[in-house]
C-alpha cells in the first residue's frame, strides 16, 4: 500500500503533493496507542475536482430538507433552490391531512436588479407569498452565495415578518455555499437554528413509554421507516426524529423525551451535547446499519431504560427478525465472501455500512469521507485536540446553559457513573481507522483522479459513493452502488433494511457485465490524455 500512496501523488504538484499526503493514509490504527492523524475538515485543493458540496446543501438540502410542513425558501439565483430539489430522496409521510410542501421548489429567483439594489423586498414579498397561499406553521430562509456578497439582512427580514405574522415561526440561516469547506459547516449552521429558534416550544407533556429522540437519521430510501417500525415493535416511543419524516411539531416536542440517540453523528452530535445541558437528556451513540448493529444499539436502549419488560421484547423481536435476516444471509453470503469492496460516502456512511459488509463476509480496501472532522476517522476522544481554524470559527458555536424550568436530568450523575463503571458508554464513538484494519487505506476529501486510479490498481469488487462518480466508475469496468441515493432502491436500515442491502450487493458483484464494458479511451486511446507538471 506504501506505494500505492506513492503512486497516487506522484502525479500532483509538489505543493499539492504535500498536503494530500496529510489526507491519504495508509491505515495503522487498530491496536495503537499512538494512531496516526489524519487532516481533515480543510479546504479543497482549489481545480481538484472534489467529491464535496456546498455549505448551503449541507443546510437546506440535508437537515432541513427532509421535514415536510416547513416551507424552505431558497434566497438566491434559480440554480441553487432548483438543484437541492428533491434530489436527496428523502421521504416522508403526511398522513392523510397532514401538510407537505417538500414536492414544492420555494425560491426568490434572485435577478441582476435584485444583486445590484438588494433582495430584501423580494425576500419579504415571498415569505407573504408563502404565508398567504400555506399558512405554514414555520418558513426557513437559506442564504446563498450572491446574498451574503451583498449582504442582505435575511434575519431582520424574517423577524419582521415573524411579528407581523404572529402564528408562523419565520427564521434564517446564513448558510452561503461558501461559508465552510463543505457541507458539514451547513449541517451546523441549521442545527444551531433549529435549536434556537424550534426546539422546546411544545410545553405539553407527551405520552408514551421509553421516549426517545432520533438524532442524525434522514429517512433516506425510507431508512426511518423501518427503523420506526421496529421501535414501534419494541415498544420505544420515538418523539422525534432530526430529521427525517420529521414535522415542525417534532421539534417543538424534542425535549420531552428521555434520551437521545444519535446514529449520523458527524452531522449532529453537537444538538445531543446542546439537549443535555439544557434539558437534562443522555446521549449515546447507535448504529442502525447491519443487522447485528441494530440488535446492538436495540439491546443497549433497553439497558438504559433498565426495564425487564422492555429488555424481554427487545429480544423477541430480535430472535424474531434474526430469522429472516439469517435466512438471508444463508442465500446470499456465498456469492459475496472474500469479496471486496471501496466506500467513499459524506460523513457517517462510509464507515456504518461497512458493518454490513463485514456481514456479507467481504473486506473493505479503502475508504474515506467527503467532509467528516478528524473524530470521525480516530474517535471521539481527539475532539480537544482540534484546534479551530479561519474555516472553522467561521461557524457559530452557541452559547447553551441549563434551563431554569427545563432542566430535568433523566439520570443523576451517581446513576450515569454507575452505569459508565459497568461498561456503559454515553457519549461517545469509535472513529473509522481502527476498525478498519491496519494496511487498508484511508483517504479524506477523495476527488476523482484518485477514485479511478484506486480502482484502476485494485479492482474492487463493489465501489460505493455518490452520483458525480457513478458512471466514472462503471466505466472502468467496476460495479457502482450509490450510497447517498441507494440508486432510488432501499431501506438499507434495520433488520428489513439488511436482508435489502445482502440481495443488492449480491446482484451487483456476481454481476458479470461490468466487465465486458469498454470505455471510450479504451477503443480510441486518443482520448486519454497525461497531464505534465513543468
Ligand atoms: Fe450523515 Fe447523511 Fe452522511 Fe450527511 Fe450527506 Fe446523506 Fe451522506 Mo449524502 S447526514 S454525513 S451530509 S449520513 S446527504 S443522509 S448520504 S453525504 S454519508
Ligand atoms: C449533498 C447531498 C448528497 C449528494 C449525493 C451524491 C446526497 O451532499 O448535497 O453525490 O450522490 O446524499 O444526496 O450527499
Amino acid at each position: 500500500p506504501t506505494d500505492v500512496k506513492e503512486d497516487i501523488l506522484s502525479k500532483y504538484p509538489p505543493k499539492v503533493a504535500r498536503k494530500r499526503a496529510k489526507q491519504i493514509m495508509i491505515n495503522e490504527a487498530t491496536g495503537s496507542d499512538s494512531p496516526p492523524e489524519i487532516l481533515a475538515n480543510v479546504r479543497t485543493i482549489p481545480g481538484i475536482i472534489t467529491m464535496r458540496g456546498c455549505t448551503y446543501a449541507g443546510c437546506k438540502g440535508v437537515i432541513m430538507g427532509p421535514t415536510r410542513d416547513i416551507v424552505n425558501i431558497t434566497h438566491g439565483p434559480i440554480g441553487c433552490g432548483f438543484y437541492s430539489w428533491l434530489t436527496r430522496r428523502n421521504q416522508t409521510d403526511p398522513g392523510p391531512d397532514g401538510a407537505n410542501y417538500m414536492p414544492y421548489c420555494f425560491s426568490t429567483d434572485m435577478q441582476d436588479q435584485d444583486i445590484i439594489f438588494g433582495g430584501e423586498k423580494k425576500l419579504a414579498a415571498a415569505i407573504q407569498e408563502a404565508y398567504d397561499l400555506l399558512h405554514p406553521k414555520g418558513i426557513c430562509v437559506f442564504a446563498t452565495c450572491p446574498v451574503g456578497l451583498i449582504g442582505d439582512d435575511i434575519h431582520a427580514v424574517s423577524r419582521k415578518m415573524k411579528e407581523k405574522f404572529g402564528d408562523c415561526n419565520v427564521f434564517a440561516f446564513s448558510c452561503e455555499g461558501y461559508k465552510g469547506v463543505s457541507q458539514s459547516a451547513g449541517h451546523h449552521i441549521a442545527n444551531n437554528q433549529v435549536f434556537t429558534h424550534l426546539v422546546g416550544e411544545e410545553q405539553k407533556e407527551q405520552d408514551g413509554e421509553f421516549k426517545i429522540n432520533l438524532l442524525g437519521e434522514y429517512n433516506i430510501g425510507g431508512d426511518g421507516f423501518e427503523i420506526d417500525r421496529i421501535f414501534k415493535k419494541c415498544g420505544i416511543t420515538c418523539l422525534s426524529t432530526f430529521s427525517g419524516n420529521s414535522s415542525y411539531d417534532q421539534f417543538a416536542r424534542a425535549h420531552h423525551a428521555d434520551l437521545n440517540l444519535v446514529m449520523c453523528h458527524r452531522s449532529i452530535n453537537y444538538v445531543a451535547d446542546m439537549m443535555e445541558t439544557k434539558y437534562g437528556i443522555p446521549w449515546f451513540k447507535v448504529n442502525f446499519i447491519s443487522a447485528k448493529s441494530a440488535a446492538k444499539s436495540l439491546r443497549k436502549i433497553g439497558e438504559y431504560f433498565g426495564n425487564q419488560k422492555l429488555i424481554d421484547r427487545i429480544e423477541e423481536v430480535i430472535a424474531e427478525e434474526m430469522k429472516d435476516v439469517e435466512a438471508a444471509l444463508a442465500a446470499h453470503k456465498p456469492h459475496t465472501q472474500g469479496k471486496t469492496a471501496m466506500l467513499f460516502v459524506g460523513g457517517s456512511r462510509a464507515h456504518h455500512y461497512q458493518d454490513l459488509f463485514t456481514e456479507l463476509g467481504m473486506k473493505t480496501l479503502s475508504a474515506g469521507y467527503e467532509f467528516a472532522h478528524r473524530d470521525d476517522y480516530e474517535g471521539r476522544r481527539v475532539i480537544p485536540e482540534l484546534v479551530p481554524d479561519a474555516d472553522s470559527r467561521n461557524i457559530e458555536e452557541i452559547e447553551v446553559s441549563a434551563d431554569p424550568e427545563l432542566y430535568n436530568p433523566r439520570k443523576s450523575p451517581e446513576q450515569i457513573k454507575a452505569m459508565e463503571d459497568s461498561g456503559f458508554e454515553f457519549k461517545d464513538y469509535d472513529g473509522m481507522n481502527e476498525q478498519m484494519g491496519n494496511g487498508t487505506i484511508v483517504i479524506d476529501d477523495l476527488n476523482q483522479y484518485e477514485a479511478e486510479k484506486l480502482v484502476e490498481l485494485y479492482k474492487p469488487d463493489i465501489f460505493c459513493a455518490g452520483i458525480k462518480e457513478k458512471y466514472s466508475i462503471q466505466k472502468n469496468g467496476v460495479p457502482m452502488l450509490q450510497l447517498h441515493s441507494y440508486d432510488y432502491g432501499g431501506p438499507f436500515a434495520g433488520f428489513k433494511g439488511a436482508i435489502n442491502f445482502y440481495k443488492t450487493v449480491d446482484r451487483l458483484v456476481s454481476s458479470k457485465v461490468w466487465s465486458y464494458t469498454e470505455a471510450p479511451w479504451q477503443k480510441s486511446p486518443e482520448l486519454t490524455g497525461t497531464f505534465v507538471w513543468e
